[in-house]
């Protein structure tokens, strides 16, 4: 069994409720124990900021796939829920979009995945839920909490649990 984080995002539609159905097909598709679930969160966009804001969450699970059969189950659960990557523009409005983070402490670099996830440390809206779920997780030499501390969170805002 592998330790995975994964970020979940998107800004179209009813965003909370494909996050539920959406962990629900990750364990189901992937073979895995939910470990912990963050809170959702409303999030800046970045990158493109001409677009609504995001929801933002993070998950880990233990599954018995390797790296790239769990990137290429995710990658199913994302047009499953509408994602389209054909007609989307590069950082824009998405449905659903499911990154994985980390894998255990693999490291890997290959045409279709790098792990640790390489712009991790560049995102609060991934930090955020990840450091409420696993703020001591070390990745790619860094705790979790301590890459966050040196991001602005201006904006991200916890929203308050789902009924
Ligand atoms: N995802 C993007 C582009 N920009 N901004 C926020 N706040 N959250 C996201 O998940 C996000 C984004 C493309 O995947
Ligand atoms: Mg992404
Ligand atoms: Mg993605």
């Amino acid at each position: 069994m592998a330790r995975a984080l994964i970020a979940l995002g998107g800004n179209v539609g009813d965003v909370r409720a494909t996050f539920r159905k959406a962990i629900a097909n990750i364990c189901g598709m992937t073979q895995a124990a939910l470990l912990a679930r963050s809170s959702d969160y409303a999030t800046p966009p970045w990158g493109d900021v001409e677009q609504a804001p995001f929801v933002n969450a993070c998950v880990e699970i233990d599954t018995c796939l390797d790296a790239h059969a769990l990137l290429f189950a995710l990658q199913k659960i994302e047009s499953k829920f509408g994602r389209d990557r054909r007609k989307e523009r590069r950082w824009g409005p998405r449905t659903l979009d499911l990154d994985l983070i980390a894998y255990d402490d693999v490291s890997l670099n290959t045409a279709e995945l790098t792990l640790p996830h390489p712009r991790l440390f560049e995102r609060a809206f991934v930090l955020v839920p990840l450091a409420e779920i696993a703020p001591d997780r070390v990745i790619g030499g860094r705790s979790v909490a301590s890459a966050l501390a040196g991001l602005s969170t201006d904006g991200i805002e916890r929203l308050s649990d789902a009924i």
